[in-house]
């Protein structure tokens, strides 16, 4: 694995997402001062053998929302959709993973009070989910910059670590999920350069084995996007698409024969500050927003592709 001298991959981040932290032993400014290294994944413990398929992947950079997503995507079906979700037991062999298979099923099964804002412990995993007994799919998140790494000037051009260029070339089915939100990075240039590694992206795929779903996170921040508190999926289209710094990934999408692209509005819900301190409340959304994503993966999984299906 290249290059992870910056992942924020804290394994003291439980602290600051289950509820039973609320007596939180550190304080703000102890927490504030922790920085957080992540620990090298050896490469050799990505075992990508686990990955049947058909795998939904999250891309998109650091911050964007897709362990937030995760939770709240897996909240839903497993109340709403009738989907025994399970960690991948093998996905990953290091010592950390265990961590991230329990902070993961705490954070499915509990209420949560705080936004994962520290998600480093799970921030790569592969979920199972099941549906009446059998695989239907399995969802995939990795660290934003296995993806798209801001800090690195090669972007677009830096090539994707190896495991992920495993998967890509892989025969079964994927849903590519490009992740955007408003004012992506604070800065046009890194838009313009993400959007032109999700383009390439998308001019890469096979259309027979693939597709794409464009994800437009943290909706409830954007009320030029929302009527009457939810987002249009045609204004959103339209957000993206008059945006210039898109224009690359805008070509990629109207020349691309892949089959339908769906455009989905997203929110998790909103995250007050608490005033006092560095911790954030997630106030979880309405349901609407995960019923269309899902519905939207499930649509993208044509039946013939569905394992055992
Ligand atoms: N307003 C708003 N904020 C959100 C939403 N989803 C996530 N966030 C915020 O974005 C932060 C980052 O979310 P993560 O899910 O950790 O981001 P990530 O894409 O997994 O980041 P990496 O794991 O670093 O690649 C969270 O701590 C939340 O504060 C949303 O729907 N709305
Ligand atoms: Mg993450």
């Amino acid at each position: 694995m290249e290059d992870q001298k910056t992942r924020n991959w804290d394994l003291d981040g439980i602290d600051s997402i289950s509820e039973s932290t609320s007596n939180d032993k550190h304080s703000a400014s102890e927490q504030e001062s922790q920085i957080p290294i992540a620990p090298l994944i050896d490469p050799n413990a990505i075992n990508t053998g686990a990955i049947l398929g058909p795998v939904v992947i999250f891309y998109g950079p650091r911050q964007v929302g897709k362990t937030v997503t995760l939770i709240r995507i897996s909240k839903f079906v497993k109340k709403n959709a009738g989907i025994n979700i399970r960690v991948n037991p093998g996905f990953r062999t290091d010592n950390a993973y265990p961590t991230t298979i329990n902070t993961f099923n705490e954070l499915l099964d509990k209420e949560n009070k705080y936004s994962p804002q520290r998600t480093g412990n799970i921030d790569f995993l592969l979920l199972d989910y099941y549906e009446n007994g059998k695989l239907y799919c399995q969802l995939l998140e990795a660290p934003g910059e296995h993806f798209f790494d801001e800090n690195d000037q090669r972007e677009p051009n830096k090539p994707y670590v190896a495991y992920f260029e495993n998967i890509r070339l892989r025969d079964y089915k994927k849903v590519y999920v490009l992740f955007f939100e408003d004012n992506m990075f604070g800065n046009p240039d890194l838009r313009e350069r993400y959007a032109s590694k999700a383009a390439t992206l998308i001019n890469s795929l096979n259309p027979k084995r693939d597709r794409v779903l464009v994800l437009y996170n943290k909706v409830d921040e954007i009320p030029a996007i929302t009527v009457r508190g939810k987002a249009n999926v045609e204004t959103l289209k339209n957000h993206i698409f008059s945006n210039p710094e898109y224009n690359e990934f805008k070509v990629a999408i109207k020349k691309s024969s892949l089959k339908h692209i769906y455009f989905v509005p997203f929110s998790s819900g909103s995250f007050p500050e608490i005033q006092g301190s560095d911790k954030v409340r997630w106030v979880l959304g309405l349901d609407d927003y995960p019923k269309i994503f899902w519905s939207s993966i499930r649509s993208s999984l044509d039946k013939k592709w569905r394992l055992f299906g």
